[in-house]
């Protein structure tokens, strides 16, 4: 299996892993500081030595309880960001965006992949995204940031995320997106208590049956704070042991905040895999 990233291909034979970049005003500071674009490309080009095959720009908190970035401030905040990374680094760039001004500037300026954890619900996206040629991840969440994680509730997991996915993809896909650059996530503590995040993980070789490359994220969230008794900062182990269980399970990237060590473990396990077929 392999990827299409704009002009470049990136084989999935391996697991993957894709970098976190916040540009979005830092919250362990007294606020109003936010990445420079020099700062996020050292970021960016420490990410990548790391090993990173992707990173993901983001400019707009979709944190759970968080209200959506104004357009301008986050095109102001991603776009340079995206430029320079594109220009100065040889590694793939994610917009992570819901916005559909913010994705073609993104493109434009050098980004082969749209992450949208609203899988191009909001309104003009998924004419934009069909215009483009990037790659597009589709994300499931159970409502909006702002209230997703009140009381979600379903009826039957993995296969309500993975009937979502498989809609997205249809509509995707009669817009005119090919399959060859789409990419699915079942979007982990997004509109998911613990439980369901923890039954969601457990069950992930079912997404097997959308035929598309897999992406998880699980770096530092709630869910594994809750699990773990540790605040955000101390969650890196939980985290990587979330992600090999997903590689396990079929997933083919891992988006992290914690490339370094995520990319040690993948590392590892790929060789117990390989020594298994030699
Ligand atoms: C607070 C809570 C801050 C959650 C940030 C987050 C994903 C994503 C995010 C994911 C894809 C984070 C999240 N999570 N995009 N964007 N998949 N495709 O941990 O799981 O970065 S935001």
């Amino acid at each position: 299996m392999e990827l299409r990233l704009g002009h470049r291909t990136l084989s999935l034979e391996q697991p993957r892993v894709m970098g976190v970049l916040n540009v979005t005003p830092d919250s362990f500071s007294d606020g109003g500081n936010y990445l420079s674009p020099d700062q996020a490309l050292l970021r960016a080009a420490e990410m990548h030595e790391e090993g990173a095959d992707i990173i993901d720009i983001g400019g707009d908190s979709t944190r759970p309880g968080s209200e959506e970035t104004p357009l301008q401030e986050e095109l102001d905040r991603v776009i340079p960001v995206v430029e320079r990374l594109s220009s100065r680094l040889d590694v793939a760039v994610s917009v992570d965006s819901s916005k559909p001004e913010v994705m073609e500037q993104a493109v434009r300026a050098g980004a082969v992949m749209i992450n949208d954890v609203f899988a191009l619900r909001k309104e003009g996206a998924l004419e934009v995204a069909a215009g483009l040629d990037a790659a597009v991840c589709l994300m499931h969440m159970q409502g909006s940031p702002e209230s997703m994680q009140q009381a979600p509730v379903y009826g039957e997991l993995p296969g309500d995320v993975i009937r979502f996915l498989a809609e997205r993809v249809e509509i995707c896909s009669a817009a005119g997106i090919e399959k060859e650059r789409m990419l699915v996530d079942p979007g982990f503590g997004f509109g998911k208590n613990d439980a369901h995040n923890l039954k969601l993980l457990a069950n992930l070789d079912q997404f097997a049956v959308l035929e598309l490359p897999l992406l998880v994220g699980l770096s530092r969230k709630q869910w594994l704070g809750n699990l773990t008794g540790k605040p955000v900062g101390e969650r890196v182990s939980a985290g990587i042991a979330a992600a090999l269980a997903a590689i396990d399970r079929g997933a083919n990237i891992v988006r992290t905040h914690d490339v370094a060590s995520t990319v040690d473990a993948l590392m590892v396990a790929e060789a117990i895999k390989q020594a298994g077929r030699g």
